[in-house]
């Protein structure tokens, strides 16, 4: 199935220079970026990108790290981009992702793992809704 999900290069990733080289890994991959800019989110954006994580113990501190720089954000798109992605960017924490995956390769911890990717279909519709305008997605 076509499908999009969004990926965020967080501050930590920005901070690494590695913006081309996660862009190239999807794009070997046979996906597409259909939508691409930088952003600096707020606390606003965050309480409903994070909404199942707000009670959390470490929803503040994700808060403030996802605000310390701007981010990359782009919608990337294609068959079984979901899993794709998932599969490009390995588990939530480093420590647990395979070598060749875009955490193990360049995180750190659960907190510091370069990029964020959509959990689900619904999910990546809600995030798009967040961060793009209809006239900033080209599929
Ligand atoms: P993921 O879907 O892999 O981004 O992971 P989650 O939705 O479970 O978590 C979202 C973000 O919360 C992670 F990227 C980092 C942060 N987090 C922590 O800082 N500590 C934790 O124990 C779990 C998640």
């Amino acid at each position: 199935m076509f499908e999009r999900t969004v990926v965020l290069i967080k501050p930590d990733g920005m901070k690494k220079r590695v913006i081309g080289e996660i862009i190239a890994r999807f794009e070997k991959a046979e996906l597409s970026i259909v939508g691409l800019k930088m952003v600096q989110l707020n606390q606003n954006i965050l309480d409903q990108w994070y909404a199942h994580h707000k009670d959390k113990p470490f929803f503040p501190e994700l808060s403030s790290f996802m605000m310390s720089s701007p981010v990359v954000a782009m919608i990337v798109a294609g068959e079984g981009a979901i899993q794709k992605v998932f599969d490009i960017c390995g588990p939530t924490d480093p420590a647990e992702a395979y070598p060749g995956t875009i955490r193990r390769d360049f995180g750190e911890s659960k907190g510091k793992n370069v990029v964020h990717r959509s959990d689900s279909l619904e999910a990546a519709e809600k995030e798009i809704g967040l961060l793009f305008s209809d006239d900033e997605v080209f599929a």
